[in-house]
């Protein structure tokens, strides 16, 4: 029995320390601090909410969202803005990167653990010039970016691109990096990250927003085609998201026929580049 009763604990715990988000941003060498939120601590217990630092980052909690039409999946929850909250300048055409982390980063000594799904940053015009009030609720969102398997991947196994955000030693997460497309018209954007984690049913989601002012000489802003709402994208029967039993392989099921492609059918929009 003890055996057992040990081995339930430390799954538990990994199962914790496993789950996470977006902890910071890097834009043109600058580094953004993001906003966790602990709704409750490590045995559950309910936390008060920390004070408010100002900052790009939308709030969120660290557990990961298990059902693709949930609320929580446009800005994680709660996805509020900071009472000061602010606004990352960068200009279209240039880089922002998102470290993922566990969700104690200052406790835990490894950063994010999960390494089989796909990587997307999606972005939607705030109305007026602020985010802030903004809820992201509508047809707002186009995709700018999707990452899934690695060139050596033989089959939907993996490995995934994900698993290069895997950190072990040291406290720089490595992150996505993607570029704000450099036809898109200036203003005020959300930028919503997101991971999905496919090696367990349901799969985990985590989507992260951050606030950012883009610059530049743009003018061009994606047609209806490509705007999609969170949530209403996705769906938990998407072949890209209901994959479970078969990543399982390690100690369960044999590999379906369909998932011996390398082609992975990615969920949501069609890529928009503006070019
Ligand atoms: C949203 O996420 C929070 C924190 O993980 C959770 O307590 C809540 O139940 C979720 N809401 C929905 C509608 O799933
Ligand atoms: C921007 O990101 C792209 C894609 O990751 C990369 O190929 C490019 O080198 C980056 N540019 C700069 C200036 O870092
Ligand atoms: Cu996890």
């Amino acid at each position: 029995m003890k055996p057992q009763v040990i081995t339930s604990i430390i799954c538990l715990v990994t199962t914790a320390v496993g789950h996470g988000g977006v902890c910071s941003y890097t834009i043109d060498g600058v580094q953004y601090k993001g906003n966790l939120w602990h709704i409750e601590g490590l045995t559950g217990e309910p936390l008060p909410d920390p004070p408010a630092i100002p900052s790009i980052q939308r709030r969120w909690d660290y557990m990961p969202i298990l059902d693709p039409t949930s609320s929580n999946m446009t800005c994680n929850y709660d996805g509020t803005a900071t009472p000061s909250s602010l606004h990352a300048p960068i200009e279209a055409g240039s880089n922002i990167t998102a470290h993922w982390d566990n969700f104690m980063p200052n406790v835990w000594p490894d950063g994010w653990h999960h390494a089989d799904g796909p990587l997307f940053a999606y972005m939607a015009a705030c109305p007026g010039d602020s985010c802030e009030g903004f809820d992201g609720s509508g047809a707002v969102w186009f995709k700018i970016n999707q990452l899934g398997l690695k060139p050596d991947a033989q089959d939907l196994r993996g490995p995934w691109i994900q698993g290069d955000l895997l950190l072990s030693g040291n406290r720089v997460p490595p992150g996505y990096t993607v570029t704000i497309p450099k036809n898109l018209k200036p203003g005020k954007y959300l930028i919503r990250h997101e991971i999905i984690m496919v090696a367990s049913i349901p799969a985990q989601i985590y989507p992260d927003c951050a606030q950012l002012t883009v610059t530049g000489e743009g003018t061009m802003f994606p047609d209806h085609d490509y705007l999609v709402s969170f949530p209403g994208a996705y769906s938990a029967t998407d072949p890209g998201i209901a994959m479970a039993d078969w990543v399982m392989t390690g100690g369960g099921s044999p590999i379906k026929p369909e998932w011996k492609t390398t082609d992975y059918p990615f969920p949501g929009p069609a890529v928009w580049t503006g070019e």
